[in-house]
């Protein structure tokens, strides 16, 4: 089996699907969390194929940004779907997660420069709770046709993955009811999460709000 290391800093954010697809696996990893509070971050920065984390280091080849290693690791360990029609649909819910990131990246950004919370306010209505509005919707959709319960076909894949770990930072930053209450999206949250191959790990990972 090659040896793996999974670089990204101390929180959940862009890596934390990986970290859980190799729960899932049972496929052991170096899961490196590198400090960015002192010139740790400054000094590897430089290093990495495009200047930034997660980067996946298989034995001594390195791949970067976060949907490239997930997938690559998915297919590995086979959880990106059992069709090309199903891997088409977990890419597209990827790719929509990365579009509403794109916006709730924003309130993160606000929040950690001490934006007011008249600010914050003004944001999440205006850029958050649309993006949230046209996400959820896709999401309650593929939930509401799933007889799984899982997001794309009849088992698990990264796409739930990266959607129950969202969902749960949306919780964390009070977001979750803002587009009206979100049965399906916080059952799907709590099937993921109670996966006999997670349950644990998420029981003892360090929480973070994001
Ligand atoms: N598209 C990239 C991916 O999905 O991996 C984005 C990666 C990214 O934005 N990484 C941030 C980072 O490395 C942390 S979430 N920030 C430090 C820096 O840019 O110096």
């Amino acid at each position: 089996m090659p040896s793996y290391k999974l670089s990204y800093f101390p929180v959940r954010g862009l890596a934390e699907s990986a970290r859980l697809l190799f729960h899932l696996a049972g496929v052991p990893f170096e899961d490196e969390r590198v400090n960015f509070l002192d010139d740790t971050w400054e000094k590897m920065k430089g290093k990495t194929p495009m200047g930034q984390l997660p980067v996946l280091t298989v034995d001594d080849f390195e791949i970067p940004q976060s949907a490239a290693i997930n997938r690559y690791l998915a297919r590995k360990f086979g959880f990106a779907g059992k069709t090309p029609e199903e891997e088409a649909w977990v890419d597209a819910v990827v790719d929509q997660f990365k579009d509403f990131f794109a916006e709730f990246r924003k309130l993160v950004i606000a929040k950690r420069v001490g934006k007011s919370a008249e600010e914050l306010e003004k944001l999440t209505a205006e850029v958050i709770k649309p993006a949230m509005d046209v996400y959820f919707k896709v999401l309650n959709g593929l939930l509401e046709k799933s007889k799984s319960g899982y997001l794309i076909g009849d088992s698990i894949t990264f796409a739930d993955l990266y959607i129950a770990d969202n969902i749960q930072t949306l919780k964390k930053y009070g977001l979750l009811e803002a587009s009206g209450e979100q049965p399906k999206l916080a059952a799907h949250l709590e099937k993921v999460y109670s996966h006999p191959n997670l349950k644990s790990y998420i029981a003892s990972r360090p929480v973070t709000e994001i």
